[in-house]
C-alpha cells in the first residue's frame, strides 16, 4: 500500500510519501487449502498440530501467523519434528504445493528436513533447513494420489527448536 500527501507550502509543492506492506489474503477458486481438509493422521513433536498458525507451544490455537525468513504466511500447518500429518486426496488433485521452512519463532538454532509421501512413496524432500533459511518450494504431481502425508524431521540431531511450517500449503483440483 502507497500512500501519498502532498501539501503546498509558501508556494512550493512537497511530496510525503510513506509505504506499507500489508499482508491479504485471496483464496484461489477451486483451490483446496490442507489446512482446512480433515487430517486422517496426525503425529507432532509438541502439542498438536496447527492450522494456520505456527506450532506455538504445547496448548493448541497458541501459534503465531507462520513466518519462514521474514516472509509471512496465512495459510499452512504449523508443526514441531518430529512430526507427520496426512489427509485423503481420493485422486481428486492435480497438484500439491507447499513452500516450508523453520518459523522465525523459535529462539534457538531449530534443524528441520521436509518430506514429502504420496500413497507411501517419497516424492520430495529438502536439505536440512534451519531458521532464517529461506522458505523452500515443493510441488508435486499428485494425479491418482490417494494419500498424502507431509513429514518433517529432526534433521538428526534432536527436536530442539524444531518449529516446521508447512506454508501455503495447498491443492489444485484435476480440471
Ligand atoms: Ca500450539
Ligand atoms: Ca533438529
Amino acid at each position: 500500500m502507497t500512500a501519498r500527501y502532498s501539501a503546498g507550502l509558501k508556494g512550493k509543492k512537497r511530496t510525503v510519501s510513506e509505504e506499507h506492506r500489508l499482508l491479504v489474503f485471496v483464496p484461489q477458486p477451486g483451490v483446496a487449502y490442507v489446512s482446512e481438509l480433515p487430517f486422517t493422521a496426525e503425529s507432532n513433536g509438541c502439542g498438536p498440530v496447527e492450522r494456520d498458525l505456527s506450532n506455538g507451544e504445547r496448548d493448541s490455537g497458541d501459534g503465531n501467523l507462520l513466518q519462514i525468513a521474514g516472509t509471512r504466511f496465512y495459510k499452512g500447518l504449523g508443526t514441531h519434528a518430529s512430526s507427520s500429518v496426512s489427509v485423503r486426496l481420493d485422486g481428486g488433485y492435480k497438484r500439491f504445493t507447499t513452500q516450508v521452512g523453520v518459523d522465525d519463532e523459535v529462539t534457538g538454532k531449530g534443524t528441520v528436513a521436509f518430506e514429502v509421501i504420496a500413497d507411501g512413496k517419497v516424492m520430495a524432500t529438502t536439505p536440512l533447513m534451519t531458521v532464517g533459511d529461506r522458505p523452500a518450494t515443493i510441488g508435486i504431481d499428485v494425479t491418482a494420489v490417494q494419500d498424502l502425508t507431509l513429514r518433517a524431521t529432526d534433521g538428526g540431531d534432536g527436536i530442539s527448536f524444531d518449529h516446521a511450517d508447512w506454508a501455503n500449503t495447498r491443492l489444485v483440483p484435476t480440471d
